[in-house]
């Protein structure tokens, strides 16, 4: 049994007879564990236990360490609890209907001034699919601005831009996780889920119990590497050259499928080509990895006769990000292990929402239902359901980043952000600070005060997860709908209505008129009808009938599709592309000034930013400060002490962190979690180069130097 769901069973036995059962979601990963939450009155105030939901269509009725308190945070005395605007520095409360006036003035005053793109909104993946298609809604018909981005850029953009290049739709895993088992080979690249999504580890292990063969590639051996058979410890940011060379062995060794690639796939003869140029020893010494081991990974991939690989951000995180990823799924197609059982591609997606919130109009080129926001035709179709005319609908922004710059080049004058903590979470997040200082007008709705609030002139109390209802989209493209289960607390509003809220008092109130979440998911569906992510077969009742649905759903009583490209793949030819990838180094390799690499990522009891699980006791004690990363060896030839204290400084700046020694890392490598603010804050460090197709920054590859420091 799961040490967790144990911990759980245990402590319930302290707790008085249930009152209020009632099912929720976790609010923290892609993996969207369900539980039970039980509120129990006690003489002291409210008490609440959790329960994992036996019944959930994918855990099995695990629950990791955040889900169990992820109601914590909700919770928290420093909770938003009313609408506030700054007066000298500092924010008072005031009435919703003061706030709303004092949006319109600022808004349309800056708008008038500076022209309709003055304001951006900013949006993330913690949101519901009908928030994030209101969002979308809002920056085009509320606030008429081209500027609109969000937090998936940092997330989903590189794997997104490169499923779309190869199969010509982005869906984060092509097969239901059930079929994981059914794989005889595994790649997991750049993925850490046993920390990340702790409670898909099970089918993995099944795997493993069945025979399958994994190979994990990370610079780090990690908790997931405890079920790897090869692990290749790649440099990072060599991922591209190291795949180069598992292609070389592939195709000269014959483990390709002739039959797929003629039939199902375009781009072979070029690729064969680069091939042929690869040479082996070049790859190896690249990526840093053993060339028998390279030639070992790729033949026991090349000859399973089922398999799978897996990319998250380990991969994907890079200036090449979309080129990283494209090379591993030229692995899937040349051995034509794709569509189906036990055959296809994965990208584990991160947040919450992350596949829901990609799909509906955050991103700065897209409108609903995957549609282009430069293709007059899906222009067109959004225009005729949103009742506006097609010209008024603006062009594609920027993304996230670049949103930044052009705040701190004081060409957006105005920032909407929406569920999202920037200042922690950009990379250079220096230039994030200095661009927010110049804001004329800064407006965040969030649950709790955070790093980018601090910046804020309107504060507006949003909703959590257990106030909000709505559908989530979780990493299989299983869409679920998750009920509300407490009322808001104080004067916090849902964070849909706000946006509907501010629509009404910038005189656009007409376009957003809903009564509930399920009429915003009515309207959804008709927008993505016909697109790539169409939702128009999904509805509220059937969601609970059948406990969520896989799009793409056409049509209403469509069983959903678990397994995608069974018979063709998404391009107009119905053929996926292979594509000869070269490998790019870094943007910024180590120097004599800064001779280490450092990669940064996550740690099982925080997410993101932090702000949530920084507020969980539960959480935070087992992990309270961001640690340093180092190999033993590295760490005493730079005079640092396990325990001590370190200066960690890139071009960018520097920061102090405590230092951790581990042999699990490579000696070239330093390795920092980047859930924390401040003089704590990685991301002071971290390299914005930025992929030239997705814009997806260099989060894990940066050059450092490393320094003892006193404590
Ligand atoms: N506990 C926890 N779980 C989370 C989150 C969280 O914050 N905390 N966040 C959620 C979100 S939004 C996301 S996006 C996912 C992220 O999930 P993951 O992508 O799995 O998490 P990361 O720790 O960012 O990176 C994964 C691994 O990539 C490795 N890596 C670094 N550089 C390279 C490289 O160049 N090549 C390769 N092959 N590997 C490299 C790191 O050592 C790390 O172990 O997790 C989700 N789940
Ligand atoms: N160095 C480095 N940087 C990274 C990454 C990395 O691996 N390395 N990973 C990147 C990735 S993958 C991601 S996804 C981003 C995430 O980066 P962020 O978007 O900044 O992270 P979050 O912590 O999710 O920010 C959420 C904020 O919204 C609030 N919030 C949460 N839920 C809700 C809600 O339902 N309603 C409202 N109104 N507010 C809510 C929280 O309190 C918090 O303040 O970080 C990126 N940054
Ligand atoms: S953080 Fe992810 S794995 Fe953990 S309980 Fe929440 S949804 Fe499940
Ligand atoms: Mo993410």
């Amino acid at each position: 049994m799961n040490d967790y769901v144990e911990l759980v069973q245990k402590r319930q036995v302290a707790v008085l007879p249930q009152v209020n059962a009632d099912l929720t979601e976790c609010p923290y990963c892609s993996v969207q564990c369900t539980m039970k939450l039980q509120e129990v009155a006690t003489s002291g105030g409210a008490l609440y236990s959790v329960t994992p939901n036996k019944e959930d269509p994918v855990t099995d009725g695990r629950l990791c360490v955040k889900g169990l308190n992820a109601h914590t945070h909700t919770m928290d005395d420093r909770r938003l609890k009313s609408p506030m605007i700054r007066d000298y520095g500092r924010l008072r409360n005031v009435s919703w209907e003061a706030v709303l006036e004092h949006i319109r003035i600022q808004i349309q005053h800056i708008q008038l001034k500076y022209g309709k793109d003055s304001v951006g909104v900013y949006g993330g993946g913690s949101l519901t699919n009908e928030e994030s298609y209101l969002l979308g809604k809002f920056a085009r018909v509320a606030l008429q601005t081209k500027y609109i981005d969000y937090n998936g850029r940092f997330c989903m953009s590189a794997a997104a831009g490169a499923s779309n290049l190869t199969f010509g739709v982005d869906r984060g895993l092509t097969n239901p996780l059930s079929e994981v088992p059914l794989a005889k080979c595994i790649i997991l690249a750049g993925t850490n889920i046993a920390e990340c999504q702790p409670t898909i580890m099970q089918y993995f292990r099944k795997a493993k119990q069945d025979g399958c063969k994994i190979i994990v590639i990370d610079p780090r051996e990690t908790a997931t590497c405890a079920i790897a058979d090869i692990h290749l410890k790649v440099k990072p940011g060599y991922d591209a050259a190291l795949v180069n060379g598992m292609l070389k062995v592939i195709v000269e060794e014959g483990y390709t499928d002739q039959a797929f690639i003629e039939q199902k796939t375009n781009g072979y003869a070029d690729l064969a080509e680069h091939v042929k140029k690869v040479s082996l020893s070049e790859a190896a010494a690249l990526s840093g990895v053993d060339p028998m081991l390279i030639i070992e990974a790729a033949r026991m991939y090349g000859q399973a006769e089922t398999g799978m690989v897996f990319t998250a951000r380990g991969v994907e995180q890079h200036a090449s990000g979309v080129a990283n990823v494209r090379n591993f799924l030229n692995l899937v197609l040349l051995t034509g292990k794709i569509g189906r059982p036990g055959c296809g591609y994965g990208a584990i997606t991160g947040q919450a929402n992350g596949q829901g919130g990609r799909e509906h109009g955050q991103k700065a080129d897209q409108l609903p239902g995957y549609r282009l926001i430069e293709d007059p035709a899906h222009r067109a179709h959004i225009a005729s359901v949103w009742g506006v005319p097609e010209e008024e609908l603006p062009h594609k922004g920027v993304s996230a980043y670049e949103m930044m710059e052009a705040i701190d080049r004081e060409e957006i004058k105005a920032l909407i952000i929406l569920s999202s903590n920037p200042v922690v979470s950009n990379p250079n997040s220096q230039l994030v600070e200095r661009a927010l200082k110049k804001l004329k007008f800064l407006v965040v709705i969030d649950l709790l005060p955070s790093e980018t609030s601090r910046f804020a002139h309107v504060l507006l109390p949003g909703s959590a997860y257990l106030e909000d209802e709505g559908t989530m989209t979780q990493l299989e493209g299983r869409v679920m709908v998750r009920r509300a289960l407490k009322p808001l607390p104080g004067q916090a509003r849902l964070d849909w209505r706000i946006l509907c809220d501010i629509a009404s008092a910038l005189g656009r109130g007409r376009y957003f008129q809903y009564g509930s979440a399920e009429d915003i998911f009515n309207e959804l569906r008709l927008a993505s009808k016909g697109g790539l992510a169409d939702y128009y077969g999904i509805t509220y009742d059937e969601l609970e009938k059948r406990k969520g649905i896989f799009w793409p759903c056409p049509e209403e009583g469509h069983p959903g599709t678990p397994r995608m490209f069974e018979h063709s793949f998404a391009h107009p030819d119905g053929r996926a592309r292979l594509a000869a990838i070269e490998h790019q180094n870094p943007k910024e390799v180590p120097s004599r000034r800064y001779p280490l690499t450092l990669t940064t990522g996550r740690v099982l009891q925080h997410y993101l930013s932090g702000v949530q699980t920084r507020s969980t006791p539960e959480l935070n004690s087992k992990y309270p400060e961001p640690l340093l990363e180092i190999h033993p060896d590295t760490a005493i030839e730079n005079g640092l002490v396990n325990g001590g204290y370190a200066r960690v400084s890139s071009k960018r700046g520097s920061i102090r962190l405590k230092v951790k020694f581990s042999a699990k890392i490579r000696r070239d490598t330093v390795f920092v979690p980047f859930h924390w603010g401040e003089e704590q804050c990685i991301n002071r460090l971290t390299n914005p180069a930025l992929d030239p197709a997705c814009r997806m920054p260099e989060f894990k590859a940066c050059a450092v130097r490393v320094e003892p420091m006193r404590a």
